[in-house]
């Protein structure tokens, strides 16, 4: 069964969680667009996250999730908020959600965590995870070390539950490729970076449409917090910093609220502008369901292209 299938939308997209960028208005627009829309708790509090879920709820009538970062220091009391609040499909980041797997399940909950290593998969899958996102390095944000292609086809070997391909897919050639390796859809992020809906800062957006495919850079590697984002001033201060043995709380002067200053105030010089490697393949600000649309487009495009 294809991902669209599974959870009753148009298209077989999930958005990526997107921590600080997407909000409950951010999810709606996706689920109204034909995609999974997931409010992204990341940057979030408890109370905040409750508020974005309301929101949300009020602005589409169309199936949402919530994308639990598990890095969130309040992570606890927002896998209990989204029971109470009766979320019906969570994924998860940045960790194991295996303490909350029986809680949610026993409350009828989709629950389908991101995955960058196939021996996460198989312990969730015996958790009883409905499915797992694999998440290649490509990816915008907190990344694992496997490519996409290497990764997707070793965990759809590895589980017998549907496997959902993230990290390099903005196109339809690329959802076609994801299709090849076995998964039943994908997860798109960085391509929604450059929609009209996105509450990035324009100076943000700008960044996006500008760069080239090998503007982006992983910041952690080396302390153990690996984060794609755009090259910038501070994250080639960080990457040298690092490599001459900088400790971890020196570096963490750099990262400190980076997300928030490129998000909100657009600092591009000093913020972390989180993308993927695909962010060289946008070139245009267009609306969620024009993006959506010329994805399947073009995957149709290239399907026909293959059986000619
Ligand atoms: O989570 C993401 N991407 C993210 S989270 C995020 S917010 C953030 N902000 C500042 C610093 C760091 C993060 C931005 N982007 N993707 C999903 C993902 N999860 N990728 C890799 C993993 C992962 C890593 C380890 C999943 C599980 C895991 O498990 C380790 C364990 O405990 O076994």
């Amino acid at each position: 069964m294809r991902l669209d299938e599974m959870l009753g939308i148009k298209y077989p997209f999930i958005q990526g969680g997107m921590a600080n960028i997407a909000t409950g208005e951010f999810a709606a627009a996706v689920s109204n667009a034909g995609g999974l829309g997931l409010i992204g708790a990341g940057g979030m509090n408890t109370e905040q996250l409750k508020e974005n879920i309301h929101k949300c709820k009020s602005l589409t009538d169309k199936p949402f999730g919530v994308n639990l970062m598990l890095m969130n220091p309040e992570a606890d009391k927002m896998a209990e908020l989204l029971v109470e609040e009766g979320v019906k499909i969570v994924t998860t980041g940045a960790g194991n959600p295996a303490k909350y797997m029986a809680m949610w399940k026993e409350n009828g909950m989709i629950v389908i965590p991101v995955v960058s290593a196939s021996i996460l998969a198989v312990k969730m899958q015996q958790c009883g995870a409905d499915a797992v996102i694999a998440e290649g390095t490509e990816s915008g944000g907190h990344v694992g070390e496997m490519t996409t292609m290497a990764l997707v086809p070793q965990i759809v070997d590895a589980v017998t539950i549907p496997v959902i391909a993230a990290g390099g897919i903005a196109d339809g050639r690329q959802l076609a490729a994801a299709f090849a390796l076995g998964a039943i859809g994908v997860q798109l992020g960085t391509c929604l970076l450059a929609s009209e809906e996105c509450p990035i800062h324009e100076a943000y957006k700008a960044a996006v449409l500008k760069a080239k495919d090998n503007d982006t850079i992983v910041t952690g590697r080396i302390t153990g917090t690996p984060v794609r984002i755009i090259k910038n001033a501070m994250a080639r201060e960080y990457v040298k910093q690092e490599k001459a043995g900088a400790d971890k709380m020196e570096l963490e002067k750099f990262t400190l609220g980076s997300l928030r200053r490129a998000v909100f105030e657009g600092d591009v010089k000093t913020g972390s502008l989180m993308a993927g490697q695909v962010v060289g393949q946008l070139k245009e600000i267009k609306p969620i369901r024009q993006i959506f649309e010329d994805i399947y487009a073009g995957y149709r495009e290239t399907v026909a292209g293959l059986q000619a």
